[in-house]
């Protein structure tokens, strides 16, 4: 993915793109086996589903502060979603042109947390008394971009991130990651026959060595059975923490999404077929799955 204007839009989703293909190496491996085999002739081909990214329920911080930066680019706030057993909230987000992708942004529900776990991420954001986006120029993309690399609270203990890791994986993820591209997602369906269903881009992702999320199936699908997914799981890095101790943590991902033409539209020929005529949105059950991709059991299985 990558936007040639020059608007602040185009430069933040250029920024964080860039920041993680050049962490994430299963982002290159694709796009290069997909270069070899001749599916796209650059990476600019690659359709984005959509991105995500992670948020902490907290005073001042959360989805209320996250979204202002893309609702001042237009994005429109869609669909709730909430995830019990994960204890986090979800909305997704309607790009202001249909050749940005969606974004899909979650939350941790903190105060669902132990009080053991709560005072330790307070510990981290007590410090932040107001909400950073607020002072941000949002017409300075550069200085947007720049923020969302930028840590807002210090840098964890290794103590602590192992005991919020015990209770919730996303919030060991969130107090290490913060604001990291989260996942993008390559959009099935507009590649070419061959490559464009999701068991066959799965046979190729595995026959290039990547590993897939089996979490649910590798494969998850929507109750109407339109909107189909499947991610990586995420590779450990080596993380070094406050207190000097290094761990194996978990970082981004990529996914997978294959939308299907909705009920009215599935008799016309594949060739006439627009993104208005695929199923829209997310779904609650999927995305449940897919949160796994950087959950231990899932990164340490066979
Ligand atoms: C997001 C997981 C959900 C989707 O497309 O439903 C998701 C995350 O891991 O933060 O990406
Ligand atoms: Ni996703």
């Amino acid at each position: 993915m990558h936007f040639d204007e020059q608007k602040p839009l185009d430069i933040v989703l250029n920024d964080l793109f860039d920041q993680y293909s050049k962490h994430v190496a299963d982002v290159s491996k694709i796009t290069n086996a997909l270069l070899e085999k001749a599916v796209i002739n650059s990476q600019e081909d690659i359709v984005n589903d959509h991105i995500a990214f992670r948020t902490l329920g907290v005073s001042h911080l959360g989805i209320q502060s996250f979204e202002k930066i893309f609702q001042a680019y237009g994005y429109e706030r869609r669909d709730h979603y909430y995830f019990e057993a994960k204890k986090l909230d979800a909305y997704w987000y309607a790009p202001p042109a249909p050749h940005y992708p969606r974004i899909f942004v979650s939350e941790l529900q903190v105060k669902a947390l132990s009080e053991e776990a709560q005072q330790i991420i307070y510990r981290y954001t007590n410090p932040i008394v107001a909400d950073p986006v607020a002072k941000l120029d949002l017409a300075d993309g550069p200085g947007v971009a720049a923020f969302l690399q930028q840590p807002l609270w210090s840098l964890p203990t290794a103590k602590d991130y192992e005991r919020l890791l015990q209770e919730s994986e996303y919030a060991a993820w969130v107090i290490y990651n913060r604001y990291y591209l989260n996942h993008y997602t390559i959009s099935i369906h507009e590649l070419q026959a061959g490559y464009n269903t999701l068991e066959a881009f799965n046979a190729f992702l595995e026959g290039i060595g990547i590993k897939l999320n089996t979490s649910g199936g590798k494969i998850k699908t929507s109750a109407d059975g339109l909107l189909r997914q499947s991610s990586t799981v995420s590779a450990l890095y080596d993380a070094t923490f406050s207190d000097g101790r290094t761990l194996q943590i978990a970082g981004s991902y990529v996914e997978f999404a294959e939308r299907l033409p909705l009920p009215a539209y599935q008799h016309l020929d594949p060739r006439e077929l627009t993104a208005a005529h695929r199923r829209e949105g997310f779904e609650a059950n999927n995305a449940d799955k897919i949160f796994e991709s950087t959950y231990t059991q899932q990164i340490h299985k066979g």
